[in-house]
């Protein structure tokens, strides 16, 4: 197991690097998509957060696809710092939008995928994180509920009175001038077929590559979300989608505090049978109290999950991947983001060490039933 943070697009500067190295990383996790361009209500010195059906921003340039050269460039850079690129987190909607909608440009947009995980390998950057989801993270509200007040994100009831409007996919505008009217809704078997066209499709281009695509589970788990389908809201549903093509490149990036939200199964049950079959890529690792459609994100060392036995679980299951924390709370002081992500790494570190160390066997053998 290793230790990473994961950097925004405007993060991806030798000062974030520092920061990652000096925290006890080794590893980072990169967005190459900018969540927050002209995102009225999404500062960029937090989580993309948005309004509750707001979206987060303006999607990319879709005739752009990320260069080997710009690849490259990125993975010296952070190299130069000592840290490990491990993953790229997330498509940009841009270039995958129709894949999502199975719209007119699918094939294209499949070539782009291909395209992707191929320069990645020529980059030897190892995952790529992936979110198939029509919807994304919407219907959240931010409230002082953490230990100290601090700010935290949570949810207060489902998320369907407002669908998605054209134009708009995966809390991003791809199509600023889509014509007026709302995404037409599809049925759940319809959605999970456009996943295992997209799976068998890019699947084998990722073995050749040797690119593991890692897969997101639905943020907040619903069921549905602005009156769309969602895919993995549940932990069996996770087996689904591995299933699909069984192989070490179909993946997952396995979100700690999404799969405590689910209103099924046991959050610590999930880890031990995902990590026990190799397929975790990498993991977000997030606390949180309650369940959708009604929690609350809280600091690492509270909440409902218990954190030393998801790690003594990985560690058991030697998971080789890269943990990192996925959100925090704001702490008050004049850099929250830098201050929850450090306490986070600390927290993740000295469980790390404790599980790692031999003076602590009596513990281990306790944790590990
Ligand atoms: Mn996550």
């Amino acid at each position: 197991m290793r230790v990473g943070l994961g950097l925004y697009r405007h993060m991806l500067t030798r000062e974030y690097y520092d920061f990652a190295r000096q925290a006890g990383c080794t590893d980072v996790v990169v967005h190459l998509v900018d969540y927050f361009n002209h995102g009225k209500n999404n500062p960029r010195d937090n989580q993309p957060s948005g309004g509750k059906y707001e979206p987060w921003g303006v999607a990319g340039d879709s005739a752009k696809l990320w260069t080997v050269a710009e690849l490259k460039q990125l993975r010296r850079e952070i190299e130069d710092a000592d840290l490990k690129l491990f993953a790229i987190e997330n498509l940009d909607p841009a270039h995958w939008h129709d894949i999502l909608l199975d719209g007119p440009r699918r094939a294209e947009q499949i070539e782009n995928v291909k395209t992707i995980v191929r320069r990645m390998g020529e980059a030897g950057i190892p995952v790529l994180g992936y979110n198939f989801s029509l919807a994304g993270v919407a219907g959240r509200i931010t409230t002082p509920s953490a230990r100290g007040h601090a700010l935290a994100l949570g949810m207060d009831g489902p998320a369907d009175e407002e669908p998605i409007p054209q134009g708009t996919i995966w809390n991003m505008v791809y199509d600023q001038n889509a014509p007026k009217g709302l995404l037409p809704p599809i049925t759940r078997e319809q959605l999970w077929n456009r996943l295992q066209r997209f799976l068998e499709e890019v699947v084998p281009v990722a073995e050749q590559a040797g690119v593991r695509i890692a897969a997101h589970p639905d943020d907040p788990p619903m069921p549905t979300m602005r009156a769309q389908p969602r895919l993995v809201y549940q932990p069996d549903m996770y087996q689904r989608l591995l299933d699909i093509v069984p192989s070490r490149n179909n993946a997952l990036e396995f979100c700690v505090g999404t799969v405590a939200e689910m209103t099924e199964g046991d959050v610590h049950e999930a880890v031990d049978r995902y990590s026990a079959q190799g397929r975790i890529a990498y993991i977000h690792l997030r606390n949180v109290v309650g369940k959708v459609p009604h929690y609350r994100e809280t600091f690492i060392d509270e909440g409902d999950v218990d954190m030393v036995r998801i790690l003594s679980i990985l560690h058991r299951n030697h998971f080789d991947g890269v943990v990192i924390p996925d959100h925090t709370p704001r702490m008050s002081c004049s850099a929250p983001w830098h201050a929850g992500m450090a306490h986070t790494i600390g927290f993740i570190l000295a469980v790390k060490a404790m599980l790692e160390s031999h003076s602590f066997d009596s513990v281990k053998v306790k944790t590990a039933s």
